[in-house]
């Protein structure tokens, strides 16, 4: 039998600004729980969650952590979160397997951007969620401002549970009003006093029991006809109205905590083994093919792994949830997406860095399992026989590009297998060897997330690397017609070669008409690898050239497309007509008109008004509104347009188009000028013209550059 039914599990993932007090409160938890005799701190360096060297280094917390409590005859799964949105990759994951998120809010800071991104994931997911306003013990902690925002921000399904008595130093004392009691906790927290509410909080009190009410009442006609009658509903039908509507995700309940003193931990937990649902409870898990999954421990077993990595001393675990069935030991599982069958050797319960063995984790539960041979995050695995697929967990995309160079000569392999480990630890990181860079590239979240790395790549893959900047991947075209012919030709001795081409280029454009004074015997369209077109006419005519050397001629025209004549790159957008040349009878021959084609292109090109284009972006920053100047202000300097503002409580969207160029260390850039109060996502938009003296410069260096190269 195993220790906790599916229904006595709850999985709960801890959500949250960064420094809003999660891993301080997961601490609490298994405090409470009795699972730890002594409550770390993240001042001590010696909590629970932020157990990794980098983290203590940077005392905060970069990788979620799986954590889990016994209490009061349930188990409990904490999943503790990073803030940093540099690591939202990390919040995403956990979220698609908790069950309900407790969002902690910082009653100093009030609603701070970091929850603004989550809350779209929370909303996606539609994860039930419960507020826990932290720090009420500060003395600049503002309770009421704290609830204002979340409910300007969040909506008014945020209904008020708990308030505290006081905030500051004085905070001792919780007014539930679910319950309808007063907690007292002494100095140190822990276990409180239950009491009465005193009389000069009595009317408080019931006015918000009665908005509790009727917001779980609102949720139920047949909890609104027992209101209606009884003019009040009992703790049980509030308890079951309050489950049903959370998951429904109608009703967010906010409770009060002081995580640092450890006061309101206990009656949070006590919540969510009473009220917030179990896997079994949610809506069934739908399957890739549109079925749905029953959490049910007596079904077909079927794992799904939402996390990899590599641990100290034990090597790489892979983290699941079981959403049907039983897991146990020495079980061979199918993984459904990489086709291989896997033996469970191992199977972990997990306290941040230390596992215990068991035996067997049911439907709804969470653990880990050491590193199956071919089994990756985002992978289904299932009893034989079944064919069972979950739908994988979408990353965000990348914020931020480098590019990465091994500093020892001969280490180059070695680098590119760690980069692939670290790879598949973390599906927000991508590893690109761009061709027509030279460069590998790291794409990431933001300057946080490539530290991580880089920490990674020196203390666990041994290897002395340094980042630079990432070339930029600029494109060529013209903006006018023109007409250019080439004669190549050769007599040294032997054979000789000959070849001449008349061609013109124009600027391709969709529905672009044919023209007018030339004869079209051939038409081909090519869509280009890079983007963008070459459209390749045959307008000989009389014979001039043979048709057999016009893939010749296009072979030339192609490679000068591949190596613009600007600065080297991949040029889009033209048609090129062939109408003219000259063969001779015996010299003619494929590289002679190759030649011919190419240098032709070439001159063409360079009478054609030609014109560089950039990689632009669509940038959306995320900003409290006292500091939107200093955002604009940064932005525009980035040669940025910036395209509108929203109000979004009180926070501002900037939205605006910015060159990929100008991006180089905007997310360490934005952290300084903001405190780390905003935050910004960004997306490849198209590529436009460079401005004329950016690229005046851009080809003066190329040709500098190709200059030296030659010497
Ligand atoms: N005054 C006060 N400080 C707190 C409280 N909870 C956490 N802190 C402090 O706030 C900082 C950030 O806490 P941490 O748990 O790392 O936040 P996380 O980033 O959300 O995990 C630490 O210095 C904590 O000691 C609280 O309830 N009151
Ligand atoms: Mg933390």
């Amino acid at each position: 039998m195993p220790e906790f039914d599916t229904s006595h599990v709850k999985n709960i993932v801890l959500l949250g600004h960064a420094g809003s007090g999660k891993t301080t409160l997961a601490e609490c938890m298994l405090f409470e729980a009795g699972i730890i005799t002594r409550r770390g701190s993240i001042a001590e360096r010696n909590t629970t969650g932020d157990y990794h060297e980098l983290e203590q280094e940077r005392g905060n917390s970069i990788f979620s952590k799986l954590l889990h409590t016994k209490w009061r005859g349930y188990k409990i799964n904490i999943i503790d979160t990073p803030g940093y949105d540099d690591f939202t990759g990390e919040v995403i994951s956990a979220l698609r397997v908790a069950d309900t998120g407790v969002m902690l809010l910082n009653a100093v800071m009030g609603v701070e951007v970091g929850t603004d991104i989550i809350w779209e994931y929370t909303e996606k997911f539609k994860t039930p969620m419960i507020f826990a306003v932290n720090k009420l013990d500060d003395d600049n902690a503002d309770f009421d401002k704290t609830v204002r925002e979340a409910k300007a921000h969040f909506g008014n399904n945020i209904v008020v549970v708990q308030y505290p008595r006081q905030t500051g130093a004085g905070f001792h004392e919780i007014i539930d009003v679910l319950r309808m009691t007063m907690y007292k906790f002494n100095d140190n927290g822990g276990k409180p006093d239950k009491l009465p509410i005193p009389d000069e909080e009595k009317e408080k009190a019931d006015t918000l029991h009665k908005e509790l009410i009727e917001a779980i009442a609102s949720n139920d006609e047949s909890l609104m006809e027992k209101y209606f009658e009884k003019g009040e509903l009992d703790e049980d039908e509030m308890k079951e109205g309050m489950k049903k509507a959370m998951i429904n995700h109608d009703l967010f309940p906010l409770f009060c905590l002081s995580a640092e003193r450890n006061m309101g931990s206990g009656r949070l937990m006590g919540f969510i083994d009473n009220v917030c649902p179990s896997a079994n409870e949610m809506p069934p898990q739908k399957t890739k093919s549109g079925n749905s999954i029953t959490c049910d421990a007596g079904g077909p077993a079927c794992i799904f792994i939402y996390k990899t990595s590599s641990e100290p001393h034990v090597g790489e675990l892979s983290f699941f949830k079981v959403y049907s069935g039983t897991v146990k030991l020495g079980m061979e599982l199918e993984n459904e997406s990489t086709g291989v069958t896997e033996k469970i050797n191992q199977l972990f319960l997990v306290e941040g860095n230390k596992r215990t063995s068991t035996h067997e984790l049911v439907a709804g539960d969470i653990g880990a399992t050491l590193k199956l041979k071919n089994t990756h995050v985002n992978n289904t695995l299932h009893a034989k026989g079944n064919r069972i697929e979950l739908p994988a967990i979408e990353f965000p995309s990348h914020n931020m590009t480098v590019a990465i160079e091994s500093l020892k000569k001969g280490e180059e392999e070695k680098l590119s297998q760690a980069l692939h480990q670290l790879r598949e630890e973390d599906a927000t990181l991508m590893v690109e060897v761009s061709p027509e860079l030279k460069q590998t590239l790291i794409h990431c979240q933001g300057d946080m997330h490539l530290a991580v790395a880089k920490w990674k790549i020196e203390h666990q893959h041994k290897l002395e690397v340094k980042f630079v900047k990432p070339r930029i991947a600029y494109r060529e075209t013209i903006r006018k017609a023109s007409d250019a012919n080439y004669r190549h030709k050769k007599q040294s001795g032997g054979a000789g070669q000959f070849g001449e081409v008349f061609l013109r280029i124009e600027p391709w454009y969709e529905g672009m008409p044919e023209p007018s004074d030339l004869n079209v015997r051939g038409r081909d369209h090519y869509d280009l690898d890079w983007g963008g077109k070459l459209v390749f006419y045959n307008c000989i005519v009389g014979g001039a050239i043979d048709a057999r050397f016009l893939p010749s001629i296009l072979k030339g025209v192609m490679e000068k497309m591949q190596n613009g004549p600007l600065t080297g790159s991949y040029a889009r957008d033209i048609r090129v007509c062939v109408y003219d040349g000259k063969m001779h009878p015996v010299d003619s021959n494929d590289i002679s008109f190759k030649i011919a084609g190419l240098q032709a292109f070439r001159q063409a090109f360079q009478q054609a008004d030609p014109q560089l284009l950039e990689p632009v972006n669509h940038v959306e920053v995320l900003c409290p509104d006292d500091i939107t100047g200093a955002v604009m202000g940064d932005l525009q300097s980035r040669r940025a347009i910036v395209e509108g503002i929203d109000s979004d409580g009180h926070f501002q969207k900037i939205i605006a188009k910015v060159p990929l160029a100008e991006m180089e260390g905007y997310s360490s850039s934005l952290r300084s000028i903001t405190q780390g109060r905003a935050k910004f996502k960004m997306q490849f938009h198209a590529y436009e013209a460079v401005p004329f003296d950016l690229q005046r410069k851009l080809i003066d260096d190329y040709a500098k550059q190709a200059k030296e190269e030659y010497a």
